[in-house]
């Protein structure tokens, strides 16, 4: 059984995902609403994993750490190179551009400087997605004809456009990628187990 520290929608998501994939028991505690979080992770971000007496942080490191515990078709056994470098890519280059839109929203006061950068931070983000399609010319998934993990992760990103007024553009192929991950029952379980603890 694993603990995992969540916050409604965050990246935290994508950590549940992967675990029910595994096929793993998990219990999910709402960083929000937990005193003193920064006592269990002093970044005071989510996921922290706890695995029996390890506390574990930072998203891609937990993410390696499941996998390589756990069989899976999740991160492709024929390039272990290219997944860990799909993983990388979600957690450290597309998560932080879509980072700077919270950071923008939250500490630009003036209204058109807000708006003119955020637009520029979308920009980037559009130009990571054109990555993505790019990939996925020869295959569904980044993983292959299945889902990986960072197709979970990326898919858990792509939501987070909704919450600002930008044009985040994002091709057919990967469209179709991201609305497959976000169809699969773990990917909804995750969704409404979140739904469930955050509620009480
Ligand atoms: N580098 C960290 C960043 C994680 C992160 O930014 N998590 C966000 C949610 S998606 C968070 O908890 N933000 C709250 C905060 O940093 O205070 C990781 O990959 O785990």
């Amino acid at each position: 059984m694993y603990t995992l520290y969540y916050s409604q929608g965050a990246c935290s998501v994508a950590t549940q995902v992967v675990l029910r994939e595994l096929g793993q028991d998990v219990k999910i505690i709402d960083a929000q609403k937990t005193d003193g979080f920064k006592a269990v992770n002093a970044v005071g971000a989510v996921p922290v994993l706890i695995d029996g007496d390890k506390t574990l942080t930072e998203g891609a490191a937990i993410m390696l750490h499941i996998l390589n515990k756990h069989d899976n078709p999740l991160f492709p056994k024929n390039d272990r190179q290219q997944a860990t470098q799909d993983i990388m890519f979600a957690n450290a280059t597309m998560h932080p551009a879509y980072g700077r839109l919270f950071f923008l929203t939250q500490n630009i006061s003036d209204e058109k400087v807000k708006q003119e950068t955020l637009n520029a931070a979308a920009e980037s983000i559009n130009q990571l997605w054109q990555v993505v399609e790019k990939r996925l010319a020869s295959a569904s998934f980044l993983g292959g004809d299945s889902p990986s993990a960072a197709d979970i992760m990326l898919a858990v990103y792509s939501r987070w456009g909704a919450y600002f007024s930008v044009d985040i553009v994002i091709g057919d192929k990967t469209t179709k990628m991201l609305n497959a991950v976000q169809a699969m029952p773990n990917f909804i379980k995750t969704d409404e187990a979140e739904q469930v603890a955050s509620a009480k």
